[in-house]
């Protein structure tokens, strides 16, 4: 029987799906160290991971590797030039959480212009004396203008629900999309500097690679209104926090909403002081059946790349379909 590493806690019954094919060696706790998820994939056939670190170190250790299948539709934890070198296929949940993570850039984003997470803060604190007309003043999401750094598939979920709010819709995106998706969400393509300049309300949705790191710094920042907000739900490291956190501190944009950071889960201990950050620990596809829809497509990717279940041989969301057959 082939054996798999589940190197993460995820639903029991997914698990107990694996097991049906698989002799299955799972992690049910904290994350593995390095060394420990090595060690563990020495003699697997495939794994499942959700945002651990796979690359040439791993292949040196694992000779029997043929898939990793992560739980996440971003995988900048996969070294893909490693896979490719060693024949083992990456896979990885695209689609299925696109709603729900659209979702809660919107909740983050409202969350932090109308100030929701500070005002709750401080009336817990028994700070609430009485209303007053200048009590937690916000900007506005209705009637305003969005700017959408990424226009993949959650960029334009996040793009479709702006309509309803009667906003205009600024993107930047590696390529523009088609005319037809354009007309459809009625998005207009910015530079990202134009798109900085112009939008009430920045939402960062774009995968994380070297060429994105920092996108957002210093200087971005300075671009923006000063009664701007910036959400990020793509990766930590597409933000520079320290630069954030001080923009913030001086309140050189108005808010931020931040579902991801750099090092997490550290969190910048100076984005951890300021009131107009909303902070929440990378939840952003965090809904019961979304979760649940990630695990079952992770395990359906590994189940079918190891040859079995009923799509023998043809997993649904190959990352680097080259190495099909090759291992
Ligand atoms: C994952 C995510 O749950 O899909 C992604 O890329 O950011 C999350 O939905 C997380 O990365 C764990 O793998």
């Amino acid at each position: 029987m082939q054996k798999v590493l589940v190197a993460r806690s995820i639903f029991p019954d997914v698990v107990e799906r694996l097991r049906e094919y698989f002799e299955v060696d799972w992690n049910d706790g904290p994350a593995l160290s390095q060394d420990e998820l090595v060690r563990r994939l020495a003699d697997k056939d495939g794994a499942l991971t959700a945002g651990d670190p796979i690359g040439a170190a791993t292949f040196a250790a694992a000779p029997r590797l043929r898939v990793v299948s992560n739980m996440a539709v971003g995988y900048n934890n996969f070294d893909i030039a490693a896979f490719n070198a060693s024949n083992v296929l990456a896979t990885n949940t695209p689609d299925v959480l696109n709603e729900s993570t659209a979702d809660f850039g919107w909740a983050l984003m409202m969350a932090a212009a109308r100030r929701v997470t500070e005002s709750e803060r401080w009336l817990r604190a028994g700070e609430w004396r009485g209303w007053r007309y200048d009590g937690f003043l916000g900007g506005d999401i209705y009637g305003s203008t969005l700017g959408i750094v990424g226009m993949g598939r959650i960029g334009q979920a996040l793009a479709r629900r702006a309509r309803g709010f009667a906003m205009r819709v600024l993107y930047h995106n590696r390529s523009r999309v088609a005319p037809e998706i354009e007309a459809e969400l009625n998005a207009e393509y910015r530079s990202k500097e134009d798109l900085l300049r112009q939008a009430d309300h920045v939402v960062l949705v774009l995968p994380y690679t070297p060429a994105n790191h920092h996108t957002i710094g210093r200087a971005e920042l300075a671009l923006m209104k000063p009664t701007a907000t910036l959400t990020n739900i793509a990766r930590g490291g597409i933000v520079d926090d320290a630069a954030l956190a001080e923009a913030l501190r001086a309140n050189r944009i108005a808010a931020a909403g931040l579902d991801v950071f750099e090092g997490e889960p550290s969190v910048h201990a100076a984005l951890l002081e300021v009131p107009n950050a909303v902070l929440t620990p990378h939840i952003a596809s965090a809904s019961e059946t979304t979760r649940r829809a990630m695990a079952n497509l992770a395990a359906d990717n590994l189940i079918a790349a190891l040859g079995a279940g009923p799509r023998a041989g043809r997993p649904p969301n190959p990352i680097n379909p080259e190495v099909l057959g090759k291992a």
